[in-house]
């Protein structure tokens, strides 16, 4: 694996689309900081100083599986460093969120573009950010794990987590499921163009939110343009 690293960066998943013919697989990019971070679908990721910002090249991936294999190693790579009380979990499909008392905040994002064969990973965790920020930035449902371990810590981990890991998308599914809040729970899922509500019952063998409507019928989430969201908060 080869790891480079920057002081500043636009956005480290953007570094490595700009490289990508010169990287190898597992190429690992991390920045301190990001000056224009990218969510989905044009979305802005704002990535303060005491964020984690990095970006990991897989060549030939899927990249259903690859969101749901990263978003699993980093939960629980998460939940090593964070006291019992802190219940960190995902947040189907792409965040990891924690629930202190009842009141979900997203403490990290997942960004998994494709580009030909070829998927960039681009992980944000808010290690250590002051509640403010969100507050200063419009991001209501934003939070902080208020750790104070060294970033290159936790980014270790999770690369070796991911260059270790040899199980097969059943086995990654099955620790999915046991970590996404959103099953059991009621959901407003957020199209484009019109919002179903639904109560949320499993995740699929793909790894799509599989939803009871409210006539008694089934239906799958499975895009990336969707938002999915508690009735009355983030989860
Ligand atoms: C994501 O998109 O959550 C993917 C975020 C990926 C960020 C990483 S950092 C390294 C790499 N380089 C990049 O440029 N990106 C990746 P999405 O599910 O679309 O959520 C975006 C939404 O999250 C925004 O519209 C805000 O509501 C919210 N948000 C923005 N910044 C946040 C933050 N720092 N913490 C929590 N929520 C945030």
């Amino acid at each position: 694996m080869q790891l480079l690293t920057f002081d500043t960066l636009p956005s480290t998943n953007d570094y490595i689309r700009e490289h990508i013919l010169e990287f190898a697989d597992n190429t690992a990019v991390f920045a301190d900081k990001q000056t224009n971070g990218k969510g989905r679908v044009g979305k802005k990721w704002e990535s303060p100083n005491g964020q984690l910002c990095f970006s990991m090249l897989v060549k030939n991936g899927d990249p259903i599986g690859i969101t749901h294999l990263f978003a699993v190693i980093v939960c629980e790579v998460l939940r090593k460093f964070c006291s019992k009380k802190v219940q960190v979990g995902i947040k189907w499909c792409n965040d990891i969120v924690i629930d202190i008392d009842g009141n979900y905040k997203k403490i990290c994002g997942i960004l998994c573009e494709k580009i030909g064969t070829d998927i960039i990973v681009g992980i944000g965790i808010n290690l250590n950010v002051a509640d403010s920020y969100f507050a200063e930035h419009g991001l209501p449902n934003a939070g902080s794990l208020h750790l104070e371990t060294d970033k290159s810590v936790i980014r270790d981990l999770v690369i070796a987590e991911y260059e270790y890991h040899n199980k097969p998308f059943v086995d990654v599914l099955s620790r999915y499921k046991t970590l996404c809040v959103n099953v059991g729970k009621p959901v407003k899922v957020i199209y484009p163009t019109r919002i179903v509500y639904g109560n949320a019952v499993d995740i699929t063998d793909k790894g799509e939110l599989y939803c009871a409507d409210e006539n008694g019928g089934y239906f799958t989430v499975n895009s990336g343009e969707v938002s999915v969201r508690g009735i009355t908060d983030y989860v």
